[in-house]
């Protein structure tokens, strides 16, 4: 499986490669290469942004040099390199990123563009499948959600994370129905007079099992409750 993705900042992307679980995918030929458009620009002085046409605040990360750095990587007519991978645009604009999303995009190749300033010329839509958004709010570039987006698709690839009951019972996953996770603790039993349930000591499975059944789906309550 291809992982390609395509940023300003390549860099931001370290700690991201040398998780545990990325690196367990990478390990199992998941291929995750970052591509630095201002290496592939056409433009003098490594130019990559530009004004907005009509005006107002920011510069636009140019179509031009979107298009230079994918046919750089694949070696092909940049609007086709959908035809073979989805190809997902990170903008605060687009469909919100949840668990399904996340399996569906680890299912083959993908390839990311992380936009920066006020995002891509809109003609990136000629080269995209997905416009994705990580939440309702606006991030001054894609990536820190493009790491997010990754994050969740690697731990749906078979064997990136060591346990599978992990992955199977991941908050939001078909596994859970679709609800959080149960709330969970360790030792020790008490603390600072905080208790742990008993009934997670009893070493009564059953009643184990019912308990963090009930407790599903706990979702926290917002601060305007
Ligand atoms: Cl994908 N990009 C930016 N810049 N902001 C965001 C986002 C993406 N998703 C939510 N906010």
């Amino acid at each position: 499986m291809r992982l390609d993705v395509f940023t300003l900042f390549p860099d931001a992307f370290a700690w991201f490669a040398q998780q545990v679980h990325v690196a367990r995918a990478a390990e199992l030929g998941v291929d995750l290469r970052l591509w630095d458009y201002r290496s592939f620009t056409p433009l003098r002085h490594g130019q990559v942004d530009d004004a907005p046409y009509g005006g107002g605040a920011g510069m636009v990360l140019r179509i031009d040099v979107v298009c230079a750095a994918l046919e750089a990587a694949f070696r092909c007519d940049p609007a086709r390199v959908a035809d073979t991978r989805r190809v997902v645009e990170l903008t605060p604009r687009g469909r919100q990123f949840d668990d399904a999303l996340a399996r569906e995009l680890a299912a083959g190749d993908l390839c990311v563009l992380c936009g920066r300033y006020e995002g891509i010329d809109e003609r990136v839509s000629q080269l995209v499948t997905d416009r994705v958004s990580i939440g309702p709010y606006v991030l001054a570039g894609g990536e820190i959600a493009a790491q997010v987006l990754l994050d969740a698709v690697v731990r749906k690839i078979d064997g990136a994370v060591s346990n599978p009951d992990s992955v199977a019972g991941d908050s939001f996953s078909p596994g859970l129905g679709g609800s959080l996770e149960y709330p969970q603790y360790t030792r020790p039993a008490e603390f600072r007079g905080w208790a742990v349930p008993a009934v997670l000591l009893s070493g009564d499975h059953a009643a184990v099992e019912r308990w963090r059944r009930e407790r599903l789906d706990g979702r926290e309550r917002s601060g305007q409750g």
